[in-house]
């Protein structure tokens, strides 16, 4: 088994340019040691990114990554942002599908999988977020609809390509709201979705796809959500804003 345990901090639409550089200085400053084969990725807002990319460049293990990508390589997009303009200033990973994108910006699986395709024809790693709401939860329909997800964005993919997506299940009723799924509940999807890999792309590709947990990770449970073997690490929102906490997070993988 070759998967890394990844932390991924997404600012979402958080931080101006300076406040943004000193909380990467900040967090590169406690020089903290990454366990072999763990990789710590930064996801700024997009007028962050070349700045931030000149922070990480020399530090092995902390990559650059982005919130989002447009689907198209170029064009009449105003507002948008490509895949090509984001490796171009360094970035390694984009965040697709995070459950905000597709509550306020309507993105469904037919958009999120030409995201994808767009992301990968430009060498860039993909971390494709899946997760249900409350009442679908409560309904107890969560395996259903995280399957038809990472069916519809990403069963399309061969094998070759589907090796560079990572994967983030976020109970999408954990974020923000203080609420965390408990480890129980985090590793039984955890185990679904790789089980759900392995039906279309092999138990040995299951087992080398990191899975991230996302939702109200901080400091305090961190750890034992690491512990458990299907999670690979986790998707920070607001805990990845301040350096400490991340840091915190940071030492539990
Ligand atoms: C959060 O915890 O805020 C998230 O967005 C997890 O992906």
């Amino acid at each position: 088994m070759s998967r890394k345990k990844i932390v991924a901090g997404n600012w979402k639409m958080n931080l101006n340019l300076f406040e943004g550089k000193q909380l990467v200085a900040d967090v590169l400053q406690k020089s903290l040691s990454l366990a072999e084969g763990t990789e710590v990725v930064i996801a700024p807002p997009f007028t962050q990114l070349e700045l931030a990319a000149t922070q990480l460049k020399d530090t092995p293990g902390y990559l650059l990554g982005a919130q989002n990508c447009h689907q198209e390589a170029s064009g009449a997009y105003t507002g948008e942002v490509s895949a090509a303009m984001l490796k171009s200033v360094g970035v390694t990973y984009v965040i697709l599908g995070h459950s905000e994108r597709r509550q306020y910006f309507g993105e469904d699986e037919t958009l999120l999988a030409k995201k994808v395709n767009a992301a990968l024809a430009n060498d860039l790693k993909v971390i494709f977020c899946v997760g249900e709401p409350l009442e679908v939860r409560d309904a107890n329909g969560q395996n259903e609809l995280v399957h038809q997800q990472i069916v519809g964005g990403l069963f399309h993919l061969d094998l070759a390509q589907f090796k560079n997506v990572v994967i983030a299940y976020e109970p999408v009723w954990a974020i923000g709201t203080g609420r965390t799924a408990s480890t129980e509940q985090a590793q039984e999807m955890h185990a679904y979705i790789r089980s759900v890999i392995a039906d279309k792309y092999g138990a040995e590709t299951a087992e080398d796809t990191s899975i991230l947990y996302g939702g109200s990770c901080k400091p305090s449970n961190a750890a034992e959500l690491f512990a458990c073997p299907d999670v690979d690490g986790g998707l920070i929102g607001g805990a990845s804003l301040v350096a400490a906490d991340f840091a915190g997070i940071i030492e539990a993988s």
